[in-house]
């Protein structure tokens, strides 16, 4: 019996996995192991025999299951050390850092414009891209033969042969958002449209997708005073000085009277500067929305009146940051968007800050 225990409990020592536990324990006290012959054999013995081996026997069947079950403990307790190491992770380890994008001048400029017009009372509204000739044209108070309308200047869509519906536009400005939004609300109204707007122009200064913001005042008795205070508010906040403007007698279809701004700037080393000197520069047009474009957005002209104004956001954007380039805006040069780009975090409010 001590030579069986040696045996077995040598083997367990030495399994290298539980399989081959298994296979010891098959062989020393399964149903037919080798403890298992021995105790059929005590029917044999005499009982004073019996009484010493069968004991005896019991004790060494119990020592081997004991032996086996510490050693898969043993095992199991190896292996997830062995994988621990394996997965072994430092998170003391710094970060990787990761590339953070930053936000477009235009998107900047657009929500500091949107700030304080918000603040004026201001809402914003948004509409389509592609356009009927009809919003984008005819209720604006833009003739047929008015050469904006003309091919040269305005991408139509393109339509199949046979097929005569009338074309779509890309907008050329913002204003049929607003007209939509006159249909939809009625007066009084005060809203800022700013987005997308094309035309066929490419060169220095012109690119044939560029931004716009329109504003749209109406009510019992707005006048051209209301509108000189608010665009002038509007460009005291925005470059973060007083500004003084100047109103020039102007003509566009949709406005009557019609006047074109300028901003007080200087011209030193060769850099503009808004909010100082003597010089003038030209950045808005406006004036008080023709009758005719009242009554296309079903607003009694006889009971209504208001102001309206459109202004370019790219050029605003490169008159405060001193963007001496117009194209760059749109060659996604990564250099440029983060020499020019702002923290996205840092979202432009009147408490806040404009910009840091
Ligand atoms: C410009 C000219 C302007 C408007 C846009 C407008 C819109 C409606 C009615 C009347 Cl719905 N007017 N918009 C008015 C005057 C000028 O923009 O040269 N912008 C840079």
């Amino acid at each position: 019996m001590d030579d069986l225990k040696a045996k077995y409990l040598e083997q367990v020592a030495h399994a290298a996995d539980e399989g081959a536990l298994e296979a010891i324990r098959v062989a020393a006290v399964g149903k037919k192991g080798e403890v298992a012959l021995k105790m059929r054999e005590l029917g044999k013995m005499t009982p004073e025999e019996r009484q010493v081996a069968g004991p005896a026997l019991n004790a060494l069947k119990n020592e081997i299951n004991s032996a086996l079950a510490a050693k898969k403990v043993a095992l199991a307790d190896a292996a997830l050390d062995e994988r621990l190491k394996t997965e072994w992770l430092d998170v003391t380890l710094p970060g990787r850092a990761r590339r953070i994008g930053s936000i477009h001048p235009i998107s900047q400029v657009t929500e500091e414009v949107t700030a304080i017009f918000a603040d004026m009372g201001f809402a914003v509204a948004e509409g389509p891209q592609i356009e009927t000739d009809w919003y984008n044209f005819d209720a604006l108070n833009i003739p047929g033969h008015h050469p904006a309308r003309a091919e040269m200047d305005t991408f139509y869509t393109h339509r199949a042969e046979g097929d005569n519906r009338p074309p779509h536009v890309l907008r050329t400005h913002t204003s049929p958002v607003q007209i939509r939004s006159m249909e939809k609300t009625g007066a009084p109204i005060r809203i800022i449209c700013p987005g997308r707007v094309y035309r066929a122009d490419y060169d220095q200064t012109h690119t044939p997708m560029f931004h716009q913001i329109e504003g749209l005042a109406i009510d019992k008795d707005i006048s051209m005073a209301n509108l000189k205070w608010v665009l002038e508010e509007f460009f005291s906040a925005f470059f973060g000085t007083h500004v003084e403007t100047r109103f020039r007698a102007s003509h566009f279809p949709f406005t009557e009277p019609s006047a074109e701004v300028d901003i007080q700037c200087s011209w030193e080393g060769g850099t503009v500067k808004v909010g100082e000197g003597d010089d003038w520069l030209e950045v808005l047009g406006s004036g008080m929305v023709h009758p005719k474009v009242l009554e296309a957005g079903g607003i009694d002209p006889n009971e209504y009146q208001g102001f309206a104004f459109g202004i370019g956001i790219d050029r605003l954007a490169m008159l405060k940051y001193g963007i001496p380039d117009l194209r760059a805006f749109f060659d996604s040069d990564l250099r440029w968007l983060r020499h020019y780009g702002f923290a996205s975090l840092d979202q432009p409010t009147l408490h806040g800050g404009l910009s840091r």
